[in-house]
């Protein structure tokens, strides 16, 4: 390599934390040759997380079906015919016995997720209080997802010992319109605002496989990672097709473009827990594996994410095992 080209890989291999990536730059790093694309990843990963764990995250719907809202992609959305069973919250008890299950196989995040389009008054948002207490006595990490939010509720949320708040943005503002009606961008942002204002951690991510291009998906990174700071946590989600949902008929999604995308939020968020996320039944070991090269290094298990299937426990276990990865612990984890 001559010496102006060296020093421009130098540049390029010099890992900081940077929240003025433009979306040239963000697409210069998504369109790297895979191999080039790889090795950066890896070595931002190496930098900041151990390259051998994995985290384990369990989801639970504590409220399922029935959302007002038209997300494209949900099957809990009230405006199609998904065939799904609309149910009010869960019992305290259920959803604490479900954590403390949850932490007896070896997940060390519970998030309990919720069809709302924006969290409740009252009674119901006293009982989730009450979850995310019992929750966090487990010594688990504890996230919910219960739509938007405003500052009072953010700021009571943390007073009950909740970690992370997950508020996806789905994919870039350009394409939003496209998949969402019944919100805007703005709004999900704001929400993203009062949870960081309270003290809880950002947990944002996106969709990958709902038609969108590749632009929409650096789009979507240039979102996250011009936050300051940048999300703790970012779920990439491969679709699940769901029957009767707009998107049931969408196009399958090649891999490699979760590859990218993670490898892509690897590089340019290098702090983050990056979560390959919905949409592992669908995908080979082997593409797991490469999303794990690319910095992913968290995953659901369980039997069901929130309303759709998983792998199960056996698949799971024996896809770190032969990978030679361990889960997380959570003294070894900062942050
Ligand atoms: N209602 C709240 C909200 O939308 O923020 C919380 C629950 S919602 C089900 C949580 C996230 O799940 C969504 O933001 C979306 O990114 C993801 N999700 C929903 N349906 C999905 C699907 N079919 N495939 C992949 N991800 C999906
Ligand atoms: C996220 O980004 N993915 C999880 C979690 N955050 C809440 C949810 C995936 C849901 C997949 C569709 C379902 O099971 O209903
Ligand atoms: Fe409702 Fe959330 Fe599903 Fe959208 S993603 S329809 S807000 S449950």
């Amino acid at each position: 390599m001559n010496p102006a080209a060296a020093q421009t890989r130098e540049r390029d291999l010099k890992i900081e934390i940077r929240h003025d990536w433009t979306r040239g730059e963000i697409r210069e790093i998504y369109e790297l040759p895979l191999t080039e694309l790889l090795f950066r990843a890896q070595t931002v990963h190496r930098t900041y997380h151990k390259p051998d764990e994995i985290q384990m995250c369990r989801l639970l719907s504590i409220k399922t079906g029935g959302c007002p809202e038209d997300c494209a992609y949900c099957p809990q959305s009230a405006h199609y015919s998904t065939g799904l069973e609309r149910e009010s919250v869960l019992d305290v008890e259920e959803v604490l016995a479900a954590a403390r299950r949850a932490k007896n196989e070896g997940a060390t995040r519970f998030c309990m997720g919720a069809a709302w389009r924006d969290a409740p008054h009252g009674k119901e948002f006293e009982a989730v209080l009450t979850m995310v207490r019992g929750a966090a006595e487990t010594g688990m990490e504890v996230c919910c997802t219960l739509g938007m939010l405003t500052d009072e509720q953010a700021r009571a949320l943390k007073s009950a010992g909740l970690t992370a708040y997950n508020h996806n943005l789905d994919t870039s503002p350009e394409f939003y319109g496209e998949i969402i009606h019944t919100r805007v961008y703005e709004e999900r942002l704001r929400t993203i605002a009062a949870v960081r204002n309270a003290g809880i951690t950002v947990c944002c991510g996106g969709i990958l496989g709902m038609g969108e291009s590749a632009e929409d998906r650096v789009g979507l990174i240039e979102q996250l990672a011009r936050l300051n700071p940048h999300p703790e946590s970012v779920p990439i989600n491969m679709l699940v097709r769901a029957e009767g949902t707009p998107l049931a008929n969408a196009a399958d999604l090649d891999p490699l473009v979760m590859v990218r995308t993670i490898a892509t939020t690897r590089i340019t968020m290098p702090r983050a827990m990056v979560r390959l996320a919905a949409g592992r039944l669908q995908m080979s070991r082997e593409a797991a594996a490469l999303c794990f090269l690319a910095g992913a290094n968290s995953i659901f298990t369980g039997e069901k994410l929130l309303t759709t299937p998983n792998p199960e426990k056996s698949e799971d276990e024996a896809l770190l095992r032969d990978l030679g990865l361990k889960p997380l612990e959570l003294e070894s984890h900062e942050g």
